[in-house]
């Protein structure tokens, strides 16, 4: 096509690139968009002489004038551009405008929960813990029955269930235990592992209650696996997590799962344990449940070897929170209230 064109614009624009790279000002570059795109330079001659092509040759050549016109107009503005930035800094002007106000970006951070969760793995991996979640939505026999707790047990009561369906064989996992099932079904042991996860209850949303919030599920199992060593880590983890100078107290308590079982408190890191609102004059906190893993839960996860022994915890990780950063009320933890998230990093 274009040895029937009166000009070679491949040519034209190879040129005009070659010289325009070779421009160091500004002056020059004005020469140069006279030279091509001024009022008598080579585009405006071009355009005019479109007329004396050949009619079937115009719109070819028409469109081949435009396409370079568009490349060469480009580069011509980014030249000029780069001119007038190196003339700036080389007369030690800043190519930003700092008069204008300056765009904040949002920093995101971490949730509190995420922090505490976070610090709670950190803390038990470094005893060579395993960390696991499992499912939120769980069957009856999970959440229940392999825990000890038959449809019948008067201890079904501690826990206000979410059931999925009319029969109750699904719901929302009340707690984080039926991980200790599902980790003995698929693990060998010995074993350590520790799950978090979210738990819910049809509990009523005030300060203290969510109806979601979170847990921390804790088994430690073997054949040489005593009280000694349940009171020895929960110990570690509670100093780890909220100083070394708390106390921390072991009572009997109840769990269908854990026997014998028991309740866990640190002394008030509020009142140092003399006695506030926030214990209720009790001078502790309490923090866990805790006991040593009952034979029926192995039996009813398929390990029926009569030696085995092991342990088993659980907390509130909302609570832990609230105690960690003194916050009375849990229900800002779930209310998206930035001003209380920004916070917390
Ligand atoms: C249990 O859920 C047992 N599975 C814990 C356990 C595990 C014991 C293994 C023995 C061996 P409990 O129902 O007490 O226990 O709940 C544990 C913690 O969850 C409580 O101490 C509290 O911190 C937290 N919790 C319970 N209900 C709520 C709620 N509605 N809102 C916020 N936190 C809650």
């Amino acid at each position: 096509m274009n040895e029937k064109l009166p000009f070679d614009m491949d040519a034209i624009a190879k040129q005009a690139v070659d010289e325009i790279e070779h421009i160091k000002d500004e002056e020059d570059l004005e020469k140069w968009r006279i030279k091509y795109f001024g009022r008598k330079g080579i585009f405006a001659t071009l355009t005019s002489n479109l007329s004396e092509i050949e009619q079937c040759l115009r719109p070819v050549a028409g469109m081949k004038i435009n396409n370079v016109k568009k490349q060469l107009t480009t580069l011509y503005e980014e030249k000029k551009q780069s001119l007038i930035s190196r003339m700036q800094v080389e007369k030690g002007k800043s190519v930003f405008n700092l008069t204008l106000p300056g765009l904040s970006s949002e920093c995101a951070n971490l949730h509190p929960i995420t922090l505490v969760s976070r610090e709670i793995v950190r803390i038990f991996q470094g005893l060579g813990f395993g960390v696991h979640t499992g499912p939120e939505i769980e069957t009856e026999f999970y959440n229940f029955e392999a825990l000890n707790t038959p449809a019948d047990h008067p201890a079904r009561d501690m826990w206000d269930t979410f059931y999925l369906d009319g029969q109750k064989k699904f719901l929302l996992r009340t707690h984080t235990s039926p991980v200790q099932i599902r980790v003995l079904q698929r693990l060998t042991v010995p074993l350590r592992i520790i799950a978090i996860g979210k738990t819910f209850r049809r509990d009523a949303f005030d300060a203290s209650h969510s109806p979601v919030f979170h847990q921390v599920e804790g088994l430690m199992v073997g054949y040489d696996i005593n009280f000694s060593n349940l009171k020895a880590v929960l110990t570690f983890f509670l100093k780890e997590l909220f100083g070394s100078s708390v106390n921390v107290r072991f009572l009997p308590s109840y769990f269908p799962f854990t026997e014998p079982s028991a309740e866990i408190s640190i002394s008030c890191v509020i009142c140092n344990g003399k006695g506030c609102q926030t214990c209720g004059n009790t001078g502790w906190l309490e923090i866990l449940g805790a006991g040593m893993v009952h034979p029926e839960v192995f039996r009813k996860a398929g390990l029926r070897d009569e030696n085995l022994t092991g342990f088993a915890f659980g907390a509130g990780i909302d609570r832990i929170a609230m105690i960690k950063y003194r916050i009375d009320d849990i229900r800002l933890f779930f209310l998206n209230d930035m001003r209380f998230l920004r916070q917390f990093r």
